[in-house]
């Protein structure tokens, strides 16, 4: 991914390439915003989390029907990811799907990859609670075990930040995030964003713990195969 000298300034040293942490991505009013805009009637209850796929579920061959963002996932979120230059290089130029999951505490998700539906790049928008992602070495014999059942790192994404995953942190590494209330231990030795976080003297008070709450996430990729019958059912004409 081609990247702004100011954007380099948020990659996560320790991980290999490419990671990238934005503190305070968006303000208070736009995290409010966004809280308020995410309809109550989308959720999908998991076992472990709920979640919410915007504009659809991909078909059983990864593909994508054509159809818009909901306005309130692009403004302003995308126009902010464009003046960093996320996804210039991606083939729509711009995110097309967003994952939206909900996570209360002693809920996660099991370690994964996101896998080749998507062009390799994911970009993580957090609200309401802060938790650390933890990022494990991918078992080379090709299935989804991680090499070791502890994570390599941990990234701890504080609400309102951005997390861009990319290059071969996109495809070597596995991601999850640990069913617990607090995460512990949380210091610049074990915490791979130690020095790009927006106020570490928080989790540093609190005796390097952070109690979650509800945090919710919204993951925007770019599905690489999207079918025009999308835009036909709709009605839409066709660009
Ligand atoms: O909520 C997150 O930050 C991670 C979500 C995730 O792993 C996914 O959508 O595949």
């Amino acid at each position: 991914m081609a990247t702004s000298s100011a954007f380099e300034n948020h990659r996560i040293p320790e991980i290999p390439e490419s990671m990238f942490y934005v503190p305070n991505f968006i303000n208070d009013k736009e995290e409010a915003d966004l809280l308020t805009a995410i309809p109550s009637n989308r959720w999908i209850q998991l076992q472990h989390r709920r979640l919410q796929t915007h504009p659809s579920s991909l078909s059983k061959s990864n593909t994508l029907l054509e159809a818009p963002l909901p306005p309130w996932l692009v403004e302003p979120i995308i126009s902010k990811f464009r003046s960093l230059g996320l996804f210039s290089d991606s083939p729509h130029h711009s995110p097309n799907h967003v994952l939206i999951n909900e996570y209360n505490p002693n809920e996660g998700i099991m370690p994964h990859e996101d896998g080749a539906a998507y062009h390799p790049i994911v970009a993580t928008v957090s609200l309401s609670s802060a938790l650390c992602l933890d990022i494990y070495e991918k078992n080379q014999d090709g299935d989804q075990a991680p090499v070791s059942s502890s994570p390599k790192w941990r990234v701890l994404q504080e609400p309102r930040s951005l997390l861009v995953t990319c290059g071969s942190a996109y495809t070597d590494t596995l991601h999850g995030i640990s069913e617990i209330d607090i995460d512990e231990d949380l210091r610049p030795d074990t915490v791979a964003n130690w020095t790009l976080l927006g106020d570490s003297k928080i989790f540093t008070e609190n005796g390097g713990k952070n109690v979650r709450t509800t945090r919710i996430s919204l993951t925007y990729r770019d599905v690489l195969k999207v079918s025009k019958l999308g835009a036909r059912l709709l009605g839409r004409p066709r660009g």
